[in-house]
């Protein structure tokens, strides 16, 4: 047998299809993760196709996002979640208790388990053993109302770790070594596997914290096999009975490995303002920080927080230095309470927040104007740390923690004492956050008047007409599409009020040309919408009339996410033809329901460009009713 690890997990859960690269199988869902900020769409989806119950095995909506709580609309959308969660019997997890990706690997992962979860890092779950793919929103709320999800088998690409990581460096620092290597392009179409005698000296949450920022590589998602390791930290976390093992046929075949000596690796940097813009630190010359950001999804787990408290341990944070710090659980929180190493964090003058992404998503802690700062986060797009001047390099906890005394980024192989972390035999676990489905659930929704109806797109029209409302550069993200800080936030279920923001980052009338023009087109370059998950980046530009989107090539989700809406991405056959097409020229395309799955031509006054929709027949169908919802619901009623 030469299976991978990814197509035994495929093909366990199984419901059509051959698991063969690219092939389209439907697979069952195991598990669901919702976030706040991307869950009120998924849950008035869910609502809008009248399903009485979920079929997953269970479902978790988390409050980690929209947790700031400024004005009414963020605790309404809560209400709403939490009482959508009653009715639905899906578990209720309350602000407070801390990011979902790192709940889900502490309470709910299991190896072996398919998961699809509303937000880009659902991959951090592959750090436990299972298949989890970020998604956009109506792909989880159909994977809740049908136990279902289908998708295009990904290649495998292996990553082999030989050796063991030096003293100060980090897993971090391994991922930001493979996005030097592979950009944030690197993994688009694959499933990065990693196997290796390197493994054995990786902690699970090392492991998560590679698997993660896999979502910056653009990969479906990344996995590690479960082994010893991971059942030691089930162990910890109570749940031994979820543990079993997983792991690749000795000689597994692969479509690409990649060795890395772990001895070899040192400290990284990733530099403004993209994941994979990496530099060793030692050839960055002296950088002044004001602002240091330890937390979020990537590294706020117990021992990332821990060699914290040891590196600043009767230090003082550097009196020109903000260091911020956000635990990723409830739990971590506790332990770092009762064990005295929050204590040790505040003596140094560092400011601890809630459990929560925080500063990771521009809520609150925005540095000041032209400020430097080093997070420990996963994503520098200009802009989304809630200052455009700012810039933020992203770093190892070691790394951000030594540098926070001394005022400048400094490498963590300076660090003189011992940074092992020894972590308890059990966590002491509490799940007082959480509310578990009731017998007799209550079915009243409850919905405040920031809660707008969402746009719905109607059959698609013969010819598209319009003119090019925008033409932006490569590797536009969706944070440049569809913008989140604290002020636009509240109004993840607004999309009118929303779309006033769309594509702020690049141009500041974006809403108004639309409307104006009655929609039109977008041109990008090459991997158009990376980053988020958000399908807002999908849903406020139908909402302006956005007809179809043309670039070099699409990020993954957000390629999903257009054809969920009823916006047709389509490429250009000849790379070079981006060149030919302008702002404001008016485009024309006959035919187009017909000629989906073939040339597409575009003209534009004397010009003709030949297009193609790189989707599957399905896709097309998708497209052809309008969006998955209308799709979705005429296979529900069985039509
Ligand atoms: C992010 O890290 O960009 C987010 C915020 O978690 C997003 C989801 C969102 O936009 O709500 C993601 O990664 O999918
Ligand atoms: Fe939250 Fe940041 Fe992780 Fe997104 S990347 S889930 S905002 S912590």
């Amino acid at each position: 047998m030469n299976k991978s690890l990814s197509y035994k997990i495929l093909e366990k859960n199984l419901i059509k299809g051959i698991v063969e690269p690219g092939n389209e199988v439907e697979i069952k869902v195991n598990q669901t993760l919702t976030q706040d900020s991307t869950g009120t769409m998924v849950y008035l989806q869910l609502e809008s196709m009248n399903v009485s119950k979920i079929k997953t095995d269970f479902s978790v909506a988390y409050i980690d996002h929209n947790i700031l709580q400024t004005g009414f609309e963020n605790a309404d959308d809560h209400e709403f979640i939490k009482s959508i969660c009653e009715k639905y019997k899906i578990i209720y997890s309350k602000p407070g208790n801390g990011i979902c990706h790192q709940i889900n690997l502490e309470r709910f992962g299991i190896p072996g388990n398919v998961l699809i979860g509303s937000d880009s890092h659902t991959p951090t779950g592959g750090g436990l053993g299972m298949i989890a793919i970020g998604t956009g929103g109506l792909d989880v709320a159909v994977a809740m109302a049908t136990g279902k999800y289908t998708m295009k088998v990904p290649k495998i690409l292996n990553i082999k770790l030989n050796g063991k990581l030096n003293k100060g460096v980090s897993a971090k620092d391994v991922i930001l070594y493979i996005l030097k290597i592979l950009s944030v392009k690197g993994g688009v179409g694959y499933i990065v596997e990693y196997s290796g005698e390197g493994l054995k000296s990786l902690s699970l949450t090392d492991r998560a914290t590679i698997t993660n920022m896999g979502a910056e590589l653009g990969a479906t998602t990344s996995i590690f096999p479960s082994d010893d390791i991971t059942k030691e930290f089930l162990i910890k976390q109570n749940r031994e009975n979820d543990f079993s093992y997983f792991k690749a046929d000795e000689f597994a075949k692969y479509d690409k490995t990649i060795e890395i000596d772990l001895s070899e690796l040192e400290p990284m940097v990733a530099m403004p303002h993209s994941p994979d813009n990496v530099e060793k630190i030692k050839n960055i010359e002296k950088l002044k920080v004001d602002q240091v950001a330890i937390g979020s999804c990537t590294n706020s787990s117990y021992s990332d927080l821990m060699k914290v408290a040891k590196i600043l341990k009767g230090k003082r944070v550097n009196e020109n230095v903000s260091l911020v710090i956000s635990p990723g659980s409830s739990n971590i929180m506790k332990i770092i309470s009762d064990n005295g190493a929050l204590g040790i964090l505040i003596q140094s003058g560092a400011r601890i927040l809630e459990a929560g992404c925080g500063p990771c998503i521009g809520m609150g802690q925005a540095p000041r104007n032209n400020a430097i700062s080093l997070r420990t986060f996963n994503r520098n797009f200009q802009g989304r740390c809630g200052t455009k001047s700012a810039s933020v390099y992203l770093v190892s906890p070691e790394t951000a923690a030594i540098s926070a005394i001394n005022g400048y980024l400094t490498s963590p192989l300076e660090i003189e004492i011992d940074l092992d972390i020894k972590e308890p035999r059990k966590y002491e676990v509490h799940n007082n956050y959480f509310i578990y489905p009731k017998e007799n659930n209550s079915k009243k929704v409850y919905m405040g008047p920031n809660i707008k109806p969402f746009p719905l797109k109607g059959k698609l029209e013969d010819n598209l007409s319009g003119i090019v409302l925008l033409k932006t550069g490569d590797n536009i993200t969706t944070d440049d599409i569809m913008p989140s800080n604290a002020k636009i936030l509240p109004y993840r279920s607004n999309i009118p009020k929303l779309s006033g923001y769309a594509f702020g980052t690049i141009i500041n009338d974006f809403n108004k040309r639309a409307i104006k023009n009655n929609g039109g087109f977008v041109v990008g370059g090459s991997n158009y919408g990376q980053g988020s998950s958000r399908e807002h980046a999908a849903l406020v530009p139908l909402y302006l009339g956005v007809k179809a989107v043309i670039a070099k090539s699409f990020a993954r989700i957000h390629k999903n996410n257009l054809i969920n809406v009823g916006i047709i991405p389509l490429v250009f056959k000849n790379i070079d033809d981006y060149e030919l097409i302008n702002e404001n020229d008016e485009i024309f395309i006959e035919n187009i329901s017909e000629v989906l799955n073939d040339d597409i031509l575009l003209k534009i006054n004397d010009k003709e460009i030949i297009l193609k929709f790189e989707g599957s027949k399905r896709d097309a169908e998708v497209l052809k009713l309008g969006g998955y919802l209308n799709y979705s619901i005429k296979e529900l009623k069985g039509d």
